[in-house]
Parts: structure tokens; C-alpha cells; sequence
């Protein structure tokens, strides 16, 4: 079934009453909701857009523009959602690959993006800002406030991810209609959403946390969303009174702890708070235990998956663990020959379920690659069974940073740096950092004569991607630790990288 389609049954019971509200206080309820997605699936159909065309999009967090999500899901397109911090020569990789039929961007970056949006074959290129005004926006009133829900199968594409990779060459995860609904459903029991709940979405609307995990269970539990554009900890402390539950990334718990008006009292009315993306540390997980009276129920997931395990509602969730397998999903810790282990012993995360994607678009290749000969998916995270059944994200065999809740690739930014003019080779690794929980950080070996300092690298990177894969710090080495095989040594490089800025 369309995922929407199965939303808006959850919610015919709840027409007249708020879906939606934004920080200067306009609300839309659910009646609104379902006439404004009707609206931009008539729009875009009306283009002449077809079932599976993709309708890519980068733009602002506002109410419109998840709309077009919940539009582009209804008429049978597939979304593309891109991270408003990707530069030029990042979008134009993904309008390529992608080739979408319609691509919204903010009409600040429409004239910079005419030429490359042409290049890819975008058919038409349309605006939407973060006040929500646009082209997009001017078609979408026009348009009919009806519309019949395209039929779609549980295997019919809803959204393309985009997740970087080991090469250096984003992926684009293929989510299903299929995995949006099953996954909704889990997290909605799981985590026990009524209509009572208000929900404050703090998070980004680019990523699976954001666009999924925080707004479906929400939309079959009739629920309300208090929608911030950004996130700010004095606008979230302050929106605490009248809200439920809050869903983030280990940042957003880090910096709420900063604030001298979080306390138990502030908290009170609140019954649930998620973290996940990245690893919450101990220390944060125990300090807001004390300063609020509210155990944070963290839960693992990824853009291939949505979510794969999590902490109890009721029973004990435990720091530095990831919980259990969510209902319907079933994961394994492998060994060598993708053999099971027992509780204790780290290995490969795999796992199967009705959450888990089609593929990567255009990829067969690397698709097959990433499933094992029967069947299930290897996430490239290492984990650890505990002996009554918690797991825990102890690793990951992927070369992968997560800063803040974002992926980051070194692959990509050493290529990058690579080709600064007196760099001869560099080595990008993750250490720790108060604040994004792994700071990206480069090593970096120049030629003899390049004058080249640390401020000309982060600027050079600067320039060209997005902000959030720029380095922290860069450090100039006279070589990079290799083994005996060639192959740089990350492990110790981070060690030392690390020790280094704690001296
Ligand atoms: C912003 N900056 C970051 C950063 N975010 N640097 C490193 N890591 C990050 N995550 C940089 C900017 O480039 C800029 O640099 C400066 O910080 C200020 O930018 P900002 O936009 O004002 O930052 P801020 O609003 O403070 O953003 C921090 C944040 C944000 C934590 C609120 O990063 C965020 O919303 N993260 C959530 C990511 C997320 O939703 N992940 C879910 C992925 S889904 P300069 O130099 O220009 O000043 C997934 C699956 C799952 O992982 O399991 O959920
Ligand atoms: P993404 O590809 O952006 O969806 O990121 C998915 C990755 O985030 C996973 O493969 C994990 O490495 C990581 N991740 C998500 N949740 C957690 C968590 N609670 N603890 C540790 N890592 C996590």
C-alpha cells in the first residue's frame, strides 16, 4: 500500500485537530495536511511526472516543504532529499545519478543551479524557501485539492537516500513504501504513541531520523508535531511545557545539558526521549539521568534500514547498549563464514526484515555486494550481544566518521585535500569531540618547499564541500603510519592524532 495512503487512514479519525505547528504558533491540522499534499501531488503530476520519477529536493526545513514529501509519496515519485550544506559540485554528482524530472531548491541557489540542473536532464527546476514561498508554491495553490492516492505496491520506490561510501561515490539507498509503513508501525507501538503526543522536531528533514523516524509514528498515532526549524537548546527547553517527547542525536542531549534551565522541572511533562545516529556516550546518558529524572531510550538505525533495534519503553534501557531487535526485524553477530556468535564476542552486524531497502540505484553491483548469499544485510556495523539479549555498537568496519549525527566519508575528503597544490597525501580519521562526539581530522604530508598551513586547508575544503566534512583540525606529519602491506594504519593515526590535541 502507499505509504501515505496508509498515514491518512491512521488519521481520518483526527481531521480537525493539529498535525502541525511552527514556532511563530500557525498550525495546520490533519485536514490541511491531507488537502496540501493533495495539492503538490496534483502540481506535480500535472508536469507530467510519472510513477517512480524522482522529485529531488534541497531545501529549508518548513512545513511546505514536508508537504512535498508527503505529496511526492502519494502520487507515486520518488523523493530525493539532499542536505542543505551540499555545495555545487555535490548536488551536480547527485542530479546526474539520480536524474530527476523535478528538482526544488531555495530561490537563492536557483540561478547558480540553472546550468548544472540542465546538465543532469532536470525537466524542471522549481523553488521553495524557508517562508515556505516559491514557485513550488505558486503551482501548488493552483492546484486541485483532490487527488486519488497512487496504488503502490510494498516493493514501489518512496525514497532515494543518499549515503556516502568507502570510494568515495555516494549511494543511493532505495527505500520502499514497504519499509516506510513496517518500520512506522514498530516504532509507534514500540515507543507508544497516542494522540496525546507532541513532538518537538528539532531535527534536520534531509535524513531518515528527521523525515521518518520523527514525523510517521507521529502521522498513524494522529500525534502533533512542534516544528523548529533548527536546533536551538533554548527553543527546545522552552517548548518542553507543552510537549511529550523529543527525538535527536547525541549533540542535541550534549548541548541541552549546557543549559542551566534544564532540570527535572523542566522536563517534567515529557515522556519520552530518543537519541540516535551516533553513539551516546555513558557520561551523557548518566548526567541526564540526574539532572532530569528521564532515562534516554537510545536506538540504532541507518539509512538503509530505518530503524533496527532500540531500548525498552518499559523495562531497563541501558546506556551504551542499542536495545533490542525492533518486531518483524531480526538481526545477527557474525564471525568469520557469516557464523553467529554468542553474547560477548564482537562481530559484523547483519541483519533482514521488512525495513530493509531494495538497493542502491544503479548499483546492482554494489548491492550484491552487501548482502550476504542468503539474503541478509550487512550494515558495516560491529556489534556485541549481551547474555540477556541487548546489543551494543562496539565498532564499525566501515571507514566512516560521524560527526554530529552526520556520515562523513574520509575517502571523500582526502580526495579533496589530495588535490590542494603542495599536498602530496593525506589521511582523514575521526577523534573524539565533546561536542560532535568525533571531530573530523586530517593528516596531511606537504611537498619539502609548499608553504601551505593548516588555515589554506580547511579553506581550499571549505570552498568546495559541505561544512560539516570540512576538518576540525589538520595536522602536518612527514609520513603516515603504514603497515607492512602499504596500507595506512587509521587506528593508530587517530590515536595519535588524538593524544595530541588532548597535550
Ligand atoms: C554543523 N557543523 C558541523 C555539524 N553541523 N560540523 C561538524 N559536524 C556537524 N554535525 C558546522 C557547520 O559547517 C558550521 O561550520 C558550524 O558547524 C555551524 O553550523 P550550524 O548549521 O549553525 O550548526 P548547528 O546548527 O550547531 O548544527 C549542529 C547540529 C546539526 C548537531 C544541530 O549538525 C544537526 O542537526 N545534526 C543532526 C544530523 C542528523 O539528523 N543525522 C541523522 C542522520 S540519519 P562553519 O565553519 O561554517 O562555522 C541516521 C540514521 C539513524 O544516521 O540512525 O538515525
Ligand atoms: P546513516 O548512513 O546516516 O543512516 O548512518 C547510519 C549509521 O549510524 C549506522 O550504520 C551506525 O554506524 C550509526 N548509528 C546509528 N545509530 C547509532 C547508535 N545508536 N549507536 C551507534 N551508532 C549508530
Amino acid at each position: 500500500m502507499n505509504a501515505y495512503t496508509c498515514f491518512a487512514g491512521a488519521f481520518a479519525v483526527r481531521r480537525s485537530e493539529i498535525f502541525l505547528e511552527d514556532e511563530r504558533g500557525t498550525v495546520w491540522t490533519y485536514a490541511e495536511l491531507d488537502r496540501e499534499t493533495a495539492r503538490v501531488a496534483s502540481f506535480l503530476t500535472g508536469l507530467g511526472l510519472g510513477r517512480g520519477d524522482r522529485v529531488a529536493a534541497q531545501i529549508e526545513k518548513s512545513p511546505q516543504g514536508l508537504f512535498l514529501y508527503l505529496g511526492a509519496l502519494r502520487a507515486g515519485f520518488a523523493y530525493l532529499p539532499l542536505n542543505t550544506a551540499y555545495q555545487k559540485g555535490e548536488i551536480a554528482y547527485f542530479l546526474e545519478d539520480a536524474e530527476p524530472a523535478v528538482f526544488v531548491c531555495d530561490p537563492a541557489r536557483a540561478e547558480g543551479y540553472a546550468g548544472l540542473a540542465r546538465r543532469a536532464g532536470v525537466l524542471h527546476l522549481l523553488t521553495l524557501g524557508g517562508d515556505g514561498g516559491g514557485t513550488l508554491t505558486d503551482g501548488v495553490r493552483e492546484a486541485a485539492e483532490e487527488f486519488r492516492d497512487a496504488p503502490m505496491s510494498a516493493d514501489g520506490l518512496a525514497v532515494i537516500i543518499y549515503t556516502s561510501g568507502t570510494t568515495g561515490r555516494s549511494k543511493g539507498a532505495m527505500v520502499t513504501h514497504g519499509n516506510l509503513t513496517s518500520n512506522a508501525a514498530a516504532l509507534k507501538d514500540y515507543w507508544r504513541f497516542t494522540e496525546r503526543d507532541v513532538l518537538i522536531h528539532a531535527l534536520p528533514v534531509f535524513h531518515v531520523h528527521g523525515l521518518f523516524v520523527a514525523v510517521h509514528p507521529v502521522l498513524l498515532a494522529g500525534a502533533r508535531l512542534l516544528f523548529q526549524r533548527r536546533f536551538d537548546p533554548k527553543a527546545v527547553l522552552g517548548a518542553m511545557p507543552r510537549a511529550t517527547a523529543l527525538m535527536g542525536v547525541p549533540t542535541f542531549y550534549v548541548r541541552l545539558l549546557a543549559e542551566p534551565g534544564l532540570s527535572r522541572e523542566a522536563a517534567q511533562g515529557m515522556r519520552l526521549f530518543v537519541s540516535g545516529s551516533a553513539p551516546l556516550l555513558l557520561d551523557t546518558f548518566a548526567e541526564w539521568q540526574s539532572r532530569t529524572a528521564h532515562t534516554i531510550l537510545e536506538r540504532y538505525g541507518m539509512s538503509e534500514a530505518g530503524m533496527i533495534t532500540s531500548n525498552p519503553y518499559e523495562g531497563e534501557r541501558r546506556g551504551g547498549t542499542v536495545g533490542f531487535p525492533l518486531p518483524g526485524v531480526s538481526v545477527r553477530v557474525v564471525g568469520a563464514y557469516d557464523r553467529p556468535l554468542g553474547a560477548g564476542e564482537p562481530g559484523a552486524v547483519q541483519i533482514r526484515g521488512p525495513n530493509v531497502f531494495a538497493g542502491y540505484w544503479r548499483m546492482p553491483e554494489k548491492t550484491r555486494e552487501e548482502f550476504t548469499a542468503d539474503a541478509w544485510f550487512k550494515t558495516g556495523d560491529v556489534g556485541q550481544w549481551s547474555e540477556d539479549g541487548y546489543l551494543s555498537i562496539v565498532g564499525r568496519a566501515k571507514d566512516l566518521i560521524i560527526s554530529g549525527g552526520y556520515n562523513v566519508y574520509p575517502k571523500e575528503i582526502e580526495l579533496v585535500i589530495d588535490a590542494i597544490p603542495g599536498v602530496v597525501e593525506s589521511a582523514v580519521v575521526g577523534i573524539p569531540h565533546p561536542d560532535f562526539g568525533e571531530a573530523v581530522t586530517a593528516a596531511v604530508v606537504r611537498q619539502d618547499e609548499a608553504a601551505l598551513t593548516e588555515a589554506d586547508v580547511i579553506a581550499r575544503v571549505k570552498a568546495e564541500i559541505a561544512g560539516y566534512k570540512v576538518p576540525k583540525l589538520v595536522r602536518f606529519v612527514d609520513e603516515l603510519p603504514r603497515n607492512a602491506m602499504g596500507k595506512v594504519q587509521k587506528g593508530l593515526l587517530r590515536e595519535q592524532l588524538a593524544r595530541e590535541r588532548m597535550l
